[in-house]
């Protein structure tokens, strides 16, 4: 980075802020509205929301044109809403009535102005769209052209085809020090190691975005470098991390490494300037579970683009098959980080993705392998684990991914009724239950429990809008849907926070995430389409926060990995929940 870059980034808040001001002169406290809206817009038959965050008096307020300054609506505000996850009090204005499309804003006497949002049909498309690409941006081993990248465009780093099997991860005919390659591949969140486990989900999440849309997505160019040549793009994204994912089975057994990684995590550099020495760690049986779940999954999307990608179906199901194995033979391997640098050198201190109970696991490996296999072998780890109870995914609870893929596969023969019955019922009281819970004072299905709001937590936004899209496709009832945009709404702005939580999104996105590339590049905007981890009240990170309560506890500094960083698998389920919206709307 050159002196002047440096210089840039050191500025870069009061930069921004100050253009903001100027180019939305006249708007009222623009940094921190206390009218909480989605940012982006919304769709003309959609509720429409907005939140105010304040103890105003007012009663009342207006949308406004903002090409002829008419008012185009005068509604109510909502008598005082306490929020249970903060010291705040709100009252909502519903404004769904107003449907033509234009360029608005709220006008509250007492308060001010809103942000301008649009009424549009095509409102969601570009950052859809741009949470999409922005895998893309995480891709290790290959330069990010220009024609790609846009001004985010840099040099390649971390080719990772000279990685050395660490002592913990030996094995027969690998022994410690062993040179293997293991390139491609997505960076993992702000760090730039790739782990098996957060990879898991992730794939999974978009494999079924596709499955569940394939005519959107067919449609769908991201402007990557392989668009157009006869896979969909989202499948192009993902194959370069799927890639990367069958370098880390051992062909010696099947078994399958915890990650690719770093010892330590490094500066806030350009992965270019990085040299650190890359290492593939443990082999665990979640990483072999996963992993499997994910090559069975894949080997039935790719089965239909045989003459695009020969052979790469059948190659995803050996490796499936053979990692499912090594778990059979290896049931108890778990990543524990600390006992593994007790035991080898050099100490590993990068993510743990530990994780020990690992039920899930087996049942979403045996679910997948069993649809694509149709094999009576793994109906019995099935039997065993079917009745487990499940709920809202993330990187450690897989299980419901496996309800997923029986609801997918309902005819798959594979399933009796009555599985796909109780699973499918499982379903529909969950998402009954997420309508009725959540968060009163923003009115969102995000907020059932103080416990929604943890590490990564917009992904939990994410992930509940999932279950609602798809409860919806099975049962058409629009109140599942709009529950679904509801949490749209409050990745977009509608919350506590005031951000919307998509870099290069809305009015106020994130300017400064925990993202090596985004705060070594020497650009003040940061890398486009990520989304941000969300309020969490753990603050593990120590470093400032301006709120501290659970649904308050955000922090838009790139210090703030607890609240601040973005990753993989915060990225997924928005990627299905913003395209889902996206085509039904
Ligand atoms: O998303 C992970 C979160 O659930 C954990 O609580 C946290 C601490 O172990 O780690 C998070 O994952 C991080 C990973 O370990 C390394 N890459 C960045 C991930 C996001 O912060």
């Amino acid at each position: 980075m050159d002196s002047a870059n440096v210089l840039n980034k050191l500025l870069s808040p009061v930069i921004v802020t100050a253009a903001l001001c100027c180019a939305q002169a006249g708007f009222a406290q623009q940094s921190t509205s206390p009218i909480r809206l989605n940012q982006v817009g919304f769709f003309p038959d959609a509720k429409k929301i907005a939140v105010l965050a304040n103890n105003t008096a007012s009663n009342e307020f207006y949308i406004i044109s903002e090409k002829s300054k008419d008012t185009v609506y005068k509604g109510q505000l909502s008598a005082q809403i306490k929020s249970d996850y903060s010291s705040l009090t709100t009252k909502t204005a519903d404004f769904s009535t107003v449907k033509k499309q234009g360029k608005y804003y709220m006008f509250i006497p007492g308060v001010g102005n809103s942000y301008t949002f649009s009424i549009d049909k095509n409102v969601l498309e570009d950052v859809s769209k741009s949470v999409m690409k922005g895998y893309y941006y995480q891709r290790a081993g290959m330069p990010l052209e220009e024609k790609y990248a846009g001004k985010w465009h840099r040099a390649a780093g971390y080719p990772d085809t000279k990685v050395l099997v660490h002592p913990s991860a030996a094995g027969k005919g690998r022994p410690a020090g062993f040179v293997i390659s293991s390139p491609k591949g997505w960076f993992d969140a702000g760090d730039y190691n790739k782990y098996i486990i957060n990879s898991g989900i992730t794939v999974a999440t978009l494999l079924s975005a596709y499955e569940d849309y394939p005519e959107y997505y067919k449609k769908l160019n991201l402007n990557l470098p392989e668009s157009g040549n006869g896979l969909p793009d989202i499948l192009n994204e993902t194959l370069y991390n799927l890639d990367w994912m069958l370098t880390m089975q051992d062909p010696n057994d099947g078994g399958v490494y915890a990650k690719c990684t770093d010892a330590d995590f490094n500066a806030m550099i350009l992965p270019e300037l990085a040299t650190g020495t890359r290492y593939v760690v443990q082999k665990s049986t979640p990483a072999a579970l996963d992993f499997a779940a994910d090559m069975a999954y894949a080997a039935r999307v790719f089965k239909a683009f045989e003459k695009q990608l020969p052979g790469y179906s059948d190659k995803c199901l050996a490796a499936a098959k053979s990692a499912w194995d090594w778990a059979e033979q290896h049931p108890d391997v778990y990543y524990d980080q600390n006992a593994l640098n007790k035991n080898f050198d050099p100490d590993i201190t990068t993510g743990g993705y530990g994780d020990k109970n690992i039920k899930d696991e087996w049942l979403w490996a045996a679910t997948e392998l069993l649809v694509t296999t149709k094999d009576k072998q793994y109906t019995k780890v099935f039997n065993e684990r079917i009745n487990d109870a499940v709920s809202i995914p993330g990187w450690s609870n897989v299980g419901m991914l496996a309800h997923y893929t029986i609801l997918k596969n309902q005819d798959s023969g594979v399933f009796s009724a009555v599985v796909i019955d109780k699973v499918k019922s499982a379903a529909i009281a969950m998402a009954d239950k997420l309508l009725e819970s959540g968060n009163k004072a923003f009115a969102t299905v995000m907020g059932q429990s103080k416990g929604d709001y943890n590490w990564g937590s917009n992904s939990v936004a994410g992930n509940q809008g999932i279950l609602l899209l798809k409860v919806y496709a099975m049962t058409r009832d629009k109140k599942y849907l709009e529950g679904a945009l509801a949490n749209v709404d409050y990745l977009l702005g509608r919350n506590a926070t005031g951000y919307c939580f998509i870099t290069g999104a809305g009015t106020k996105p994130p300017l400064h995430p925990h993202h090596r590339p985004s705060e070594g590049d020497g650009i003040v905007e940061p890398v486009p389409g990520l989304v941000v981890g969300g309020p969490n009240p753990g603050m593990q990170d120590k470093s400032y926060y301006p709120f501290t309560e659970p649904e308050t506890a955000y922090t838009d500094i790139a210090e703030s990995y607890a609240s601040n960083e973005i990753a993989i698998n915060w990225n997924a389920p928005v990627v299905y929940l913003l395209n889902g919206v996206n085509f039904y709307y």
